[in-house]
């Protein structure tokens, strides 16, 4: 599904603001048609947030089930005979969209966007109103998944089995787009760079609906033509290219045409192979230095936003990181958009975390995962629908080096080998371009694990002097040592996808003890020498970039503080050792 943007065929407004809104705790909502009209007893909600930091009852805050969102939008005047799309970056958990009194679309997933023709339901130059009922609600079902029940006091409550808050609402911008009748639906790009001749190649393939001739155009950053194609598939030669590659995010812009419509795609040119233990990027080595983040910030929650993104990024660049995972699902297209950009390395994960129901402080203990009454068919079915909108909707970013398909699985329960296989089969079908991997968890270390041979990179998350060996960094470095060198052994390469200590800001102790900043400082120390005696670790991520909401636990006081950032985003001590390790790496 193509991203809005502008051209001169096409206009995106974006219906950001304050909207009606109502909580549904009865669930009356669907029986009373509350799309039908002005929505009853609302107050007014930001769009794009989450809703659960704006309100001030426990109740509200931790709302399962639906809410409502409305809101009026004149349809401009100018948009006769033209197409009119209705568009909604995301809703999260589930959405369902009136425009008037007509349902044009449903979605289930919280962080991919859907999107639904009205031509036919408005009037240019009238008002129409909108009317979207968010679902917050998680099953077994569901990817992530999570259990309702009924509290002692009555109240709905949702477990789930991940550690951030389950943040709901309308968290990326809802839009209303126009388009010739005859358009562009899609538009899928491959590229190629051959290092050596320094030849680049775009492949492209549009869907287009209704009559015209379709062709492409290839311009460099100036504008000059580098590449022309006709008909809606093609290979472009683009002889001395200028790949695209962190330290030179060099995009060029493919200007996509089908009758009267126009869509302008920034591409990069570059490629990603694995060779043996190596992560080559346009042919070169890559070492991967950054972080698992999350899209978590104050009152915004998990809504989209610019001023934050735009600090992230300035604080990735200063700390020295090239990359980062978008733990624990896609994050809003503007992020990778901007990574483009920036030159930054994704792992673009889906929202497929949560799936080991034993884990920890948040499992049963001895609970299976896989198999029916638990993680089933249905759920295996949301996950490929998952990975298929993830692959569709980010395929054409240069940013993105690899599809990280699952966060922490059970993968030591046999039964996982049966539901991963096509999952990763599936994800290599989907895109045969870039690795596919997803991020082991501690319970499936290389002599348990089932899965790891079906993926091009492992991937591990590990918090050796933490969980595991707590408050004793020299067994921690023993400990890590032999497992990661225990997974060098499949020949691939090895990012570690997490590691880290919690620390609360401002808590120091010498000698280090746990939660202290010091302790944290000295447990990634420690990390990045194990890993730097290994050569088949090619990536690091530290666990987590900054600190983050989760849901209400005796181990979280007010959340995850594994963060190297503070939650607004300033350094703890550990981030000015990273920045002294990532801005003078070692050979
Ligand atoms: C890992 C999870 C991550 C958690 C982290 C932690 O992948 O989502 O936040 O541990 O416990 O298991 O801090």
């Amino acid at each position: 599904m193509l991203a809005p943007r502008d051209s001169r065929s096409r206009d995106c407004r974006r219906l950001d603001g304050l909207w009606r809104f109502r909580f549904d705790a009865g669930g009356e909502g669907t029986a009373g048609r509350w799309w039908r009209g002005p929505l009853p007893g609302a107050r007014e909600m930001a769009v794009p947030a989450s809703y659960n930091d704006l309100v001030t009852e426990a109740a509200e805050r931790e709302h399962v089930g639906d809410v409502w969102y409305q809101r009026e939008v004149r349809v401009p005047a100018t948009w006769q005979d033209r197409r009119i799309v209705l568009r909604c970056d995301s809703a999260t958990q589930n959405g369902t969209v009136w425009a008037g009194d007509t349902q044009v679309a449903e979605h289930s997933g919280g962080y991919t966007p859907f999107e639904a023709e009205v031509t036919d339901l408005v009037t240019c130059g009238e008002m129409l109103r909108l009317t979207v009922r968010v679902g917050s609600e998680l099953s077994m079902d569901t990817i992530p998944p999570g259990v309702a029940s009924r509290s002692p006091a009555g109240r709905t409550r949702l477990r789930y089995f991940h550690d951030f808050f389950n943040y709901a609402g309308l968290h990326r911008s809802v839009w209303l787009c126009t388009t010739p009748r005859s358009y562009i639906a899609d538009l899928a790009v491959g590229t190629w760079y051959d290092p050596g001749t320094s030849d680049g190649e775009v492949t492209y393939h549009l869907d287009v609906a209704g009559a015209g001739p379709t062709s492409v155009r290839l311009r460099d950053a100036a504008g000059t033509v580098v590449a022309e194609g006709a008909g809606p598939d093609g290979v472009l030669a683009v002889p001395h290219a200028r790949p695209w590659d962190p330290g030179d995010p060099h995009l060029y812009r493919l200007d996509a045409r089908h009758g009267d419509d126009e869509y302008c795609l920034p591409v990069g040119i570059r490629t990603v192979q694995v060779d043996g233990a190596r992560l080559l990027l346009n042919g070169d080595p890559v070492r991967l230095r950054g972080f698992g983040m999350h899209e978590d910030s104050v009152l915004h929650g998990k809504g989209h936003d610019d001023t934050r993104m735009v600090r992230d990024f300035a604080l990735l660049r200063w700390i020295g990181a090239n990359s980062f995972r978008t733990s624990h699902y896609p994050y809003a297209e503007e992020v990778l958009d901007y990574a483009d950009r920036q030159g930054l390395l994704v792992i673009d994960e889906t929202p497929a975390v949560g799936l080991h129901l034993s884990l920890g402080n948040m499992g049963d203990p001895g609970a299976r995962t896989f198999g029916p009454g638990a993680i089933g068919e249905q759920a295996a079915a949301a996950h490929l629908a998952a990975i298929r909108e993830l692959i569709a909707r980010d395929r054409n970013h240069p940013s993105v080096i690899a599809w990280s398909i699952a966060n922490e699985p059970d993968t030591a329960e046999p039964a996982a080998r049966e539901y991963f296989a096509p999952l990763a089969a599936a994800a290599r079908e989907l895109d045969a371009s870039r690795p596919v991997c997803f991020a082991n968890v501690a319970t499936a270390p290389p002599e348990a694990d089932v899965v790891t041979d079906l993926f091009d990179l492992v991937c591990v998350n590990r918090y050796y002097g933490w969980y595991a060996d707590p408050g004793d960094l020299d067994s921690a470095e023993k400990d890590l040592e032999a497992e990661l060198r225990a997974w060098a052994r499949h020949g691939k390469p090895i990012v570690v996808t997490e590691f880290g200590a919690d620390a609360l800001a401002g808590l120091h102790a010498l000698p280090p003890i746990m939660w202290s900043e010091d302790y944290q400082t000295a447990l990634i120390a420690m990390s990045a020498r194990v890993f730097r005696r290994i050569p088949e670790v090619i990536g690091e991520h530290v666990w987590n970039f900054a600190d983050f909401a989760t849901a209400q636990a005796v181990h979280r006081p007010g959340g995850n503080h594994k963060g190297v950032f503070t939650r607004d985003r300033q350094p703890k001590a550990a981030a000015w050792l990273l920045r002294d390790l990532w801005n003078h790496p070692s050979p």
